[in-house]
């Protein structure tokens, strides 16, 4: 090998491990390196409440941008009343990037669980997580 083919090698190489590293960080980025975080545990009871969540990426402690966000369901299951649900539903009013907002009833005092799901840009799978909400006077 002459000195430019061994340079092309080494070019080549150089990408492959380019290429390789890439690869390896978008695997090691699971969907499980995600959680949703409550901006404020507790909420007033009463009617048309917002409810503020983050998403971070954990091993960064990033906010997550332009996910896409699924409010599954909100009930008491922690109070012992798995059946008592309320509905809701994503507020469009505006939050700082990385921060989603809900609005819901809540037409009891106590523990409401929120079930959330997103899909993260680039990311295959879904990020699920359960938060549980205090409702007090
Ligand atoms: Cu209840």
């Amino acid at each position: 090998m002459d000195k430019l083919n061994i340079l092309r090698v080494f070019q080549a190489a150089l990408v492959g491990i380019a290429v390789i590293g890439g690869s390896a960080g978008i695997a090691r980025a699971d969907v499980k390196d995600y959680e949703f975080r409550l901006v404020e545990p507790t909420v007033t009871v009463g009617k048309d409440k917002i409810v503020t969540v983050r998403l971070v990426n954990k091993t960064t402690g990033k906010p997550v941008h332009d996910a896409v966000i699924f409010a599954t369901r909100l009930d008491m299951a922690p109070e012992g009343m798995p059946e008592m649900a309320t509905r809701i539903a994503l507020d469009p009013g505006k939050a700082e990037p990385g921060s989603y907002k809900l609005k819901a009833t809540f037409g009891m005092e106590g523990k409401w669980q929120l079930s959330i799901g997103a899909k993260v840009q680039g990311e295959t799978g879904t990020v699920e997580s359960k938060l549980v909400i205090t409702a007090q006077k």
